[in-house]
């Protein structure tokens, strides 16, 4: 039997190239090797204060976003987290599995809740109901960016807890994180490139050509022209972009050139930003035209719909067991 991958995405706002190249992209190419369920996690997305007439529209949005980024519905099964209410029944489950002092460690609760004026239970419960999504498909592999490894540590830790309570049932998922798992905002490479950072901060896989090319051009480097001189963290930004861009879309040698100019002192920052310009354009362009083809073609409903009975009737399975080890129903 194929390994299970899972891995969600929350509908809050435009999918980013971070988000692309850290986690959506691995995830189209895992389709090849395992039997992949995608989600768009819109139960996650209630935990910032999200305007309800937004939320629908933005879940379909970015259904269609990762079916333009290769996510196959044959291959894949691709749905709405909020059409398969088991993971909110695991979520209370594993939440009772789960130390309160282990969810007041994680980072991201706390750099989230430090910029809230109403800070609910439900951000604080947020690793649990991932948690929960993971282990409702029993997956062992989850592909995602730098910043979701500690909660994923925390679902080994609760799957390692149900399991040593309840008997052996939830294998205990192991991050995938591949290159471009940490790209940083080229407005201020000291922080992640993020929506919520603000528009400039993130350059998005819809976003059109000349507005790319005005984010990359304002893009912070450093005085530079001296050989041998150690990259700054908003250059090498430019360089790792430049680098997965082009092993996506082609010219590898151009960075190489590129790469030994910057060694030698000779590099102009404006040739360097010329250049992620053009190998972001021709990575989100096709994009950009499959999810028009997509939108005019009026699946994405049937799609949902389809995948979320396909990811019932596991889900159901999973909580079926769960109900029984722990004396429900
Ligand atoms: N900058 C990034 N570099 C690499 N990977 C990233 N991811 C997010 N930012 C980067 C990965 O994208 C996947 C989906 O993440 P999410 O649904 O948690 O989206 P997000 O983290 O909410 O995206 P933002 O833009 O960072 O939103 P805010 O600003 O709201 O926090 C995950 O696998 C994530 O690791």
């Amino acid at each position: 039997m194929r390994n299970t991958v899972f891995s969600g995405i929350q509908p809050t706002g435009t999918l980013h190239i971070g988000n692309y190249f850290g986690a959506v992209r691995q995830w189209a190419a895992l389709q090849a090797e395992a039997q992949c369920v995608y989600c768009v996690v819109d139960y996650h997305a209630l935990t910032i204060d999200i305007d309800p007439q937004m939320l629908r529209p933005a879940s379909r949005s970015m259904a269609l976003d990762l079916m333009a980024c290769g996510i196959d519905p044959e291959r894949s099964i691709l749905f709405l987290q909020s059409m398969v209410p088991e993971h909110v029944e695991l979520s209370w489950i594993l939440g009772c599995v789960t130390s309160f002092g282990d969810l007041s460690r994680m980072t991201q609760f706390k750099d989230k809740s430090a910029s809230q004026e109403f800070v609910s239970a439900g951000l604080f419960m947020y690793p649990v109901l991932q948690a929960a999504d993971i282990l409702l498909y029993r997956a062992s592999g989850v592909p995602v960016g730098e910043d979701q490894v500690q909660h994923l540590e925390l679902s080994r830790r609760i799957a390692r807890r149900f399991n040593g309570r309840y008997g052996e049932l939830f294998p205990e998922p192991e991050p995938i994180v591949g290159r471009g798992a940490r790209i940083m905002s080229l407005a201020n490479p000291g922080i992640k490139m993020s929506k919520s950072a603000g528009e400039q901060h993130y350059i998005g896989v819809m976003e059109d050509r000349e507005s790319i090319r005005g984010k990359v051009r304002s893009a912070v480097t450093d005085m530079g022209l001296t050989p041998g001189a150690e990259m700054s963290e908003g250059v090498r930004t430019l360089f790792e972009i430049l680098d997965l861009a082009a092993s996506d879309g082609g010219g590898e040698d151009d960075v190489r050139a590129l790469k030994e100019e910057f060694e030698a002192g000779t590099l102009m920052y404006s040739r360097l930003k010329d250049a992620v310009f053009e190998a972001i354009v021709k990575v989100v362009e096709p994009i950009q035209q499959r999810r028009a083809e997509l939108e005019a073609a009026n699946v994405v409903d049937d799609i949902l719909e389809e995948g979320a009975a396909r990811a019932r009737s596991i889900a159901r399975e999973t909580i079926s067991e769960v109900r029984d080890r722990v004396g429900l129903g």
